[in-house]
């Protein structure tokens, strides 16, 4: 296989509190397992995210913990990394959108579209707080919902009759930053992009776009169709990315900053930035056609509502700047995680968070459960039985029996040394047949990005070498034929190599430690060719393997009950 690059983004995690499972499973989990399998094929891989960390929800939230937005980004960003270690998220740079590398390309880019005359300034009125000395963004405002009399609704939507809001429309308008109604409503200019001045080139661009999974593409047209807005982006907040250039503010632009949704996906450009200073290395080959990003292959995972945002925003902004940047070649877009159909919700305690998570369970549990459910053609709820049954059948039953039974058995008869002996007949030959189809089942499923099906026929892998040590069992033929007996157990162990290669991508935690046991060093841990005929006799004879662990504990009926009640279970 010719070596290619791929650069892997995850949409981008809010810095405002700890992400869910839903998040996880949506974005920054599939780009992982992909991230890991195009490196097993020998790829060269980029895999960046970052938090994203500017904007009202932001200064929302640290007022709220009593913080600077500063310190609280800070210590939100330490505490989203150290969750994404616990689930075994291999970046290569998990960065910051409030970096320089970001603050720089920001005011270039709003800088390129000036010149190319995509920009405009325009007067628009906004609520203005005279105690807090500042205009007040929608979510700042509360009040009284003019539709349904609830108290407080937001100035830009009110949560109990879910009627969107003008914060102008509210009755007894307050601030949230001082709770002042000494409030007034005050021209304000902003900066606008003006999109559909470039809606024929992202057209275009998104007709081209074969590639694209079909949510994505479905969700780009739905927008193009309606129509491109001028788009605002600036913001009359403090917390964000100065509206500026090298160095000197836009006059009546001191007090303002860019919108977080144009700074936050500029940031993928600016994370691997960050990771070529942080590595003496080169980002431009990942990002500059007229450096050599022309052959890379640019795969982007998110939620469903980020779609518009890639499709049509960042695109605007690319194309617009009129500089040859790398564009996405494939988009996976992902639908909800439902905790019990419902929505996961901090302040009701309804579902499980990604670092309560890791209390409960190892990482690689929940990287199963979440890519063999994942939400790719509709909504996928979250039920702790559906955990339960995912954990003890297939990773308990079928894989970790399948990998302890066999290693013990030659452990305890043949002194944990890969046997030689025995010819193989027709039983080892259809079985040779099957693995050989699964394996290239997988790996198309896995080049599609379809998670679900790739996760299914792991585990139909794993039934496969389930059922030939039913069928051989060697434990039997030892008395009566030991030659067939050390052929049935050196094929098991080469099937436990081989299945804790594929699933390096989903339990990389517990591959490794089986492939560790059956000293299978890093080189030949790479992904199989599914012609490869010499699958089951690739573990030296007289290979000596260690005693493995039980490989995944069940979950008890109880621990169900038991969690059910601390996060609000069915
Ligand atoms: N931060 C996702 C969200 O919080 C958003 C993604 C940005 S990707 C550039 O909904
Ligand atoms: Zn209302």
């Amino acid at each position: 296989m010719t070596k290619q690059r791929f650069l892997i983004t995850s949409a981008l995690p809010y810095i405002n509190g700890i992400k869910h499972l839903g998040n996880l499973a949506g974005s920054m989990l599939p780009a992982d397992v992909q991230a890991r399998f195009r490196r097993l094929q020998g790829h060269e891989v980029l895999f960046l995210c970052a938090t994203d960390e500017h904007g009202t929800p932001a200064e929302l939230a640290a007022l709220e913990a009593g913080q600077n937005v500063v310190d609280y980004c800070t210590l939100q960003y330490e505490i989203q990394k150290t969750a994404g270690d616990g689930f075994h998220l291999s970046f290569d740079h998990f960065g910051r959108s409030s970096s320089a590398e970001n603050r720089v390309l920001t005011q270039h880019f709003a800088d390129q579209l000036e010149k190319n005359g995509f920009i405009e300034e325009r007067v628009s009125q906004q609520i203005y707080s005279l105690d807090d000395e500042r205009f007040l963004p929608d979510r700042y405002v509360e009040g009284t919902c003019p539709k349904c009399g609830h108290d407080p609704a937001r100035g830009d939507q009110c949560d109990n009759c879910g009627s969107l809001l003008d914060p102008l429309e509210l009755i007894n308008p307050r601030s949230k930053v001082s709770g002042s109604t000494n409030l007034e409503v005050r021209d304000t200019a902003h900066l606008f992009l003006r999109q559909p001045l470039m809606e024929a080139q992202v057209r275009a661009w998104v007709d081209a776009a074969e590639e694209w999974p079909s949510l994505a593409r479905s969700i780009a047209y739905k927008w193009l169709d309606e129509g491109l807005q001028d788009r605002a982006i600036t913001r009359d907040l403090k917390w964000g990315v100065p509206v500026a250039y090298e160095g000197v503010p836009r006059t009546g632009f001191e007090a303002k900053v860019f919108y977080v949704w144009f700074d936050a996906p500029i940031e993928y450009i600016a994370a691997a930035q960050e990771w070529a200073t942080l590595h003496g290395t080169d980002w431009a080959r990942w990002w500059r056609k007229d450096k050599g990003a022309e052959d890379v292959t640019y795969i982007q995972f998110m939620g469903k509502d980020n779609v518009a945002f890639h499709t049509v925003s960042f695109p605007s902004t690319i194309i617009g700047s009129g500089e040859p940047w790398k564009l996405v070649d494939r988009l996976k877009a992902f639908n909800w995680v439902t905790w019990y159909g419902g929505k996961f919700s901090t302040s009701q305690k309804r579902g499980i968070f990604m670092d309560k998570a890791l209390e409960l369970l190892p990482g690689d549990y929940w990287r199963w459960y979440l890519m063999a459910n994942a939400p790719e053609s509709s909504d996928a709820a979250f039920t702790l039985e559906g955990l339960q049954a995912a954990i003890n059948s297939d990773l308990a039953n079928v894989f970790g029996n399948f990998i302890n039974r066999i290693t013990k058995f030659a452990i305890s008869k043949f002194d944990g040394i890969v046997p030689t002996g025995g010819i193989a007949g027709e039983i080892e030959r259809d079985l040779l047949t099957n693995v050989l189809d699964k394996i290239a089942l997988i790996t198309q499923y896995h080049e599609e990005m379809e998670f679900r099906k790739a996760a299914t026929e792991t585990r139909a892998l794993w039934v496969l070498g389930n059922e030939y040590l039913q069928a051989k069992a060697p434990w039997t033929l030892y008395k009566t034929d030991i030659d067939q007996s050390a052929l049935g157990v050196r094929i098991g162990l080469n099937l436990c190599a081989l299945f804790a290669i594929l699933a390096q991508v989903f339990v990389p935690e517990t591959a490794g430690k089986i492939l560790d046991a059956l000293g299978v060093p890093p080189q030949n841990r790479n992904w199989p060719n599914a012609v490869d005929a010499g699958l089951f006799d690739a573990l030296p004879h007289g290979l000596k393997i260690s005693e493995l662990p039980v490989l995944f504990q069940k979950i008890e009926d109880e621990q169900v009950v038991e969690w059910g009640e601390m996060f609000g279970g069915g």
